[in-house]
């Protein structure tokens, strides 16, 4: 059985095309595989984040993965930057890559975009990703949608560094759902749905409190036709509350068209925003538990050790394969 390998970053609080795109599977994987979910902060700061900020959300993170289902006694959950083999075999997958494959990387193309200042960073950013998957031999990796790129990018470092050395790698693949891989943005359902959205309108955040989730429904984008049915081209905005709909609540989109054929968008996003909210309180709740518990620091504690064994152990096979050794007298 494949292991698996995934990570989000602590750059906000998670959204929910975050659960719904990775989390939720992460949840769903971990019976069958061996599996590690992994608190990204080292790419967190490849854009600039208020230090709190950062501490704040990497626990916030941790405390939501086991909210939403993670059970640490089957999938080791830990923080990027106490497994220090993921900055080493970071610098190494950066010198086996190109600038050019850098350069057509469309994350880092979207978040270059008018800044004055771009980051050497966020250009390598895609070369740390696959360390962080190459270090546990994962074979599939669940992602949203926008993470494929740099899966593929990934698989080709990986042989490359097979065929440039020797050996070494096993080539993953990236897990992508048919559907909610990738949930919009609710002011702008052209574009995906982001935590780090400067407008709090445009995403639900895991946290959010009922009465929030309402308005940001009710105010959510769609159409003048006031016809429930999906259609992402012509009606982007309907489309995703149908889809975050019928994903929650385990309807099929058919029924759920059926269902509204002759309401209005009114009595249709009511019932969108009380699904997400049925499905959010459970979680909030267990949440609230956890984030100031020293069962949290226990489970990262425990997560880190375990992450590091098989860490260390890649990249002292890494090490090796480079040459990246000391040559002892005889
Ligand atoms: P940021 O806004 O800081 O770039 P993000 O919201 O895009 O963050 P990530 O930490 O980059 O979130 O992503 C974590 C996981 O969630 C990844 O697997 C990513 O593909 C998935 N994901 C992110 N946004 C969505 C979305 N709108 N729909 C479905 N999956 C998503
Ligand atoms: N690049 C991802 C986060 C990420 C990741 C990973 C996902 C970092 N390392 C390893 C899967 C596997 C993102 O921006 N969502």
């Amino acid at each position: 059985m494949a292991t698996i390998f995934s990570g989000i970053k602590p750059t906000g609080i998670v959204t929910l095309g975050n659960y719904i795109g990775a989390m939720k599977h992460f949840v769903n994987l971990q019976d069958e595989h061996d599996a590690f979910y992994c608190i990204v902060d080292l790419h967190s700061i490849t854009v600039e984040i208020d230090r709190v900020e950062l501490m704040n959300n990497t626990r916030s993170l941790a405390a939501l993965y086991i909210a939403s289902g993670l059970d640490p006694k089957k999938s080791t959950i830990f923080v990027q930057s106490e497994v220090k083999a993921h900055a080493q075999l970071g610098w190494m997958m950066t010198c086996i890559a190109g600038m050019g494959e850098l350069e057509r990387m469309t994350q880092y193309k979207d978040k270059s975009k008018g800044q004055e200042r771009i980051g050497a960073g966020l250009f390598v950013y895609p070369t740390l990703m696959a360390a962080d998957i190459l270090l546990y031999d994962a074979g599939l990796v669940p992602v949203g949608d926008d993470q494929k790129q740099h899966i593929e990018l990934t698989r080709d470092l990986a042989q490359r560094f097979n065929s440039r050395y020797y050996e070494t790698f096993i080539m993953p693949e990236p897990m992508i759902a048919e559907t909610g891989a990738r949930i919009m943005s609710l002011t702008n359902p052209e574009k995906k749905m982001s935590k780090s959205d400067a407008n709090p309108k445009g995403f639900i955040s895991m946290l959010d409190a009922p009465d929030v989730i309402r308005k940001k429904i009710k105010s959510a984008v769609t159409d003048s036709e006031g016809i429930v049915k999906f259609d992402r081209e012509n009606k982007p905005g309907v489309s995703n509350l149908l889809e975050i709909y019928s994903l929650l609540a385990g309807i099929p989109i058919p029924e759920l068209e059926e269902k509204y054929a002759g309401s209005n968008y009114g009595v249709f996003k009511a019932d969108v925003a009380e699904t997400i909210i049925a499905e959010l309180e459970p979680i909030q709740q267990r949440y609230h538990e956890l984030l100031n518990s020293k069962e949290l620091d226990e489970i990262l504690d425990q997560g880190r050790d375990k992450a590091e064994l098989v860490a260390n152990k890649k990249l002292a096979k890494v090490e090796k394969a480079m040459g990246l050794q000391r040559k002892r007298s005889k």
